[in-house]
């Protein structure tokens, strides 16, 4: 390699000029380092999961590049220069635009390696799982998950740390001050990257990789679970039918992968699993609601065991023939039968975890099998630190994510392995239990949480706040007259706004929820949405727990409507929004 050195840049970099010599080829790459002044945009905030706003907002001039800058200068120990990162996301609208960005822009700060799944494509558990094993500095993951994409929807750049993880807090608030101050961003001349072929390329010491997408996250669930249990088990009950839905999301590949190539099932077992950029035109959300050709060819065709994953693949729906599987109790089940997963028998179960508004299904089977169990905001960042001091194993939320220490992100396909496996050895001698009857078994041995979420999405933001002000009036100045007092059957125990103080690192997560407790154990929960890129979602959790056998068949909706016109009375929400109904009922 020739290198000539040959200025000096106002903007306090060098420029770079190289010439690479590739066997008999010749070819110019130039690393031309530049700084470019661009002005901070207001609002660029990381939510729940990442920033995430409408496609046209990231187009906007020096959008993107701003907030890439921002992420590069919120790392340090290491800082950007020199560091490792993991580039990938689910394929969405604006996803190879903003990796080309993305590239230039951390040769412009320096950055040493860039690992980029093939044609920008990685799930987010499988990018968490690439930073893991590659002992990646981090990841930046471009999705905004389950919401729709597209030229007129969302997209979303989300920042992992090197545990995989999403990035606490602290620093997603760095991110944030850093955007407020971005007066500049650096950048490099270069053509454009092809994302398309396997392969490794160093420009002028800067790496660039681009590795399959798939490979690593396959392997990590062949040493997890029992491949070869679970395909003996199709083998030997052909009557028992599988149907996985990728929603057009990023899973398509790994499904195929893992469900016909690994274990067996023939093709006409996976549906959608062509990754596309905008969906479909679909939202990608694993939910009853826009997984309903899912839903409606498992009751027609009296389908045995039916999945679907998001647009990023982090989270899963559960849905056998008659038996839709609440997120709270399919976290629950797999940690009640975890000892018969591979991985669960080597590590053990240290520890069990759930967001504040799941149900508390699972603190019953950590209380029956004496594990610790944590309570933590919404959001998976909360998780990370848990399991890094070795006191988590298996936690999910409500929200359709439920994962394990494997990773630091929740894993849609994982969680479907699970109930395979789980499936497959509970009928190791003779197929007696389908999904339902593992859930009622459930039900019977630790009673039955009923648990819905109302979404109301879209809400003018002026109102929504105005709702949330007079809970937090309820529970404050309002709260001696609030405590004791009686709504139909219920009477008010204890409310608050949710307040975590993480046990490891004593970080402190105020105002993550409003909870009202009743005398009876149920549980109203109201919180405004962190990942809606237009006006406040509202989410009204309900929960009630039955010990009532002859409640556990119940119409889940039939059982809450009590509950739920109270939270409906209490919050005042139809008179503060005018909704009358919810967008989206899970
Ligand atoms: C929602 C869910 C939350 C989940 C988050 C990211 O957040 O409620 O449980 O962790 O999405 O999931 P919010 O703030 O909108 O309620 V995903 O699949 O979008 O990465
Ligand atoms: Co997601």
């Amino acid at each position: 390699m020739i290198r000539i050195l040959y200025s000096r840049l106002k903007a306090e970099k060098l420029i770079n000029f190289s010439i690479l010599i590739r066997g008999l080829h010749l070819c110019f790459t130039q690393m031309l380092i530049k700084c470019i002044t661009t002005t901070p945009y207001e609002g660029q905030k990381p939510g729940t999961s990442g920033l995430r706003k409408r496609v046209k907002v990231f187009q906007q001039e020096n959008y993107t590049q701003n907030f890439i800058q921002a992420i590069l200068d919120a790392m340090s120990s290491p800082s950007a220069s020199g560091a490792t990162l993991v580039v990938g996301g689910d394929g969405r609208y604006f996803s190879t635009e903003a990796i080309q960005l993305i590239i230039r822009i951390a040769a412009g700060n320096r950055v040493g390696k860039l690992i980029i799944g093939k044609n920008g494509i990685l799930s987010t558990p499988a990018a968490s799982n690439l930073i893991r094993k590659r002992k990646a500095d981090g990841g930046i993951l471009l999705t905004a998950s389950h919401n729709p994409g597209g030229p007129d929807n969302d997209f979303g750049i989300k920042f992992n740390v090197s545990n995989g993880g999403p990035a606490p807090e602290n620093i997603t608030n760095l991110i944030y001050e850093n955007t407020k101050k971005c007066d500049k961003y650096y950048t490099c001349d270069m053509p454009e990257f092809d994302l398309s072929k396997i392969r490794v390329e160093t420009i002028d010491g800067f790496i660039v990789e681009i590795v399959d997408s798939v490979e690593d996250y396959v392997q990590l669930l062949k040493e997890i679970f029992d491949f070869e249990q679970i395909k003996q088990f199709f083998k030997n009950n052909p009557k028992f039918k599988v149907l996985f839905d990728g929603l057009h999301g990023v899973t398509g590949p790994y499904a195929e992968h893992i469900f016909v190539d690994e274990l067996g099932l023939s093709r006409s077992s996976i549906q959608n699993c062509i990754p596309l950029p905008d969906f479909g035109g679909s939202h990608p959300d694993p939910n009853l609601t826009y997984a309903h050709s899912l839903v409606e060819r498992v009751e027609r065709e009296n389908i045995n065991f039916g999945a679907a994953s998001d647009g990023d693949g982090d989270r899963n729906m559960i849905y056998g023939k008659d038996a839709f599987v609440t997120p709270s109790d399919s976290v629950a089940v797999i940690a009640a039968h975890a000892e018969v997963i591979p991985y669960f028998q080597k590590t053990g179960i240290k520890g069990l975890a759930r967001s504040m508004p799941t149900s508390a299904a699972i603190d019953l089977v950590a209380k029956k099998k004496g594990l610790e169990v944590f309570e933590v905001p919404t959001g998976w960042k909360f998780f990370g630190n848990l399991m890094d001091a070795g006191r988590l194993s298996i936690c999910g939320e409500e929200s359709f994510g439920t994962g394990s220490d494997h990773i630091r992100e929740k894993d849609g396909i994982w969680a479907i392995v699970a109930w395979l496996n789980i499936i497959a050895v509970v009928n190791e001698n003779e197929l007696g239990s389908g999904i339902k009857e593992i859930l009622l078994e459930h039900y019977q041995t630790y009673g039955r949480n009923f648990f819905s979420r109302y979404d109301y999405e879209e809400v003018e933001s002026e109102s929504a706040n105005k709702m949330v002000a007079h809970l937090r009036h309820l529970i404050s100045e309002g709260r001696n007259d609030f405590i004791g007092k009686t709504f139909d059957q219920f009477t008010v125990k204890e409310a608050d706004d949710f307040e975590y103080t993480d046990p490891i690192d004593g970080s402190i997560s105020k105002n993550q929820g409003i909870r009202i407790i009743f005398t009876d154990g149920s549980r109203i929960v109201i919180r405004l949405s962190g990942t809606g890129s237009q006006g406040a979602t509202i989410r009204l959790y309900v929960e009630k727990y039955s010990q009532n056998a002859s409640e556990y068949g119940a119409n889940t909706q039939e059982a809450l409507k009590p509950l739920i016109d109270v939270a409906l009375q209490i919050s005042k929400l139809q008179e503060f929004t005018g909704r009358d109904k919810p967008t989206v009922i899970t």
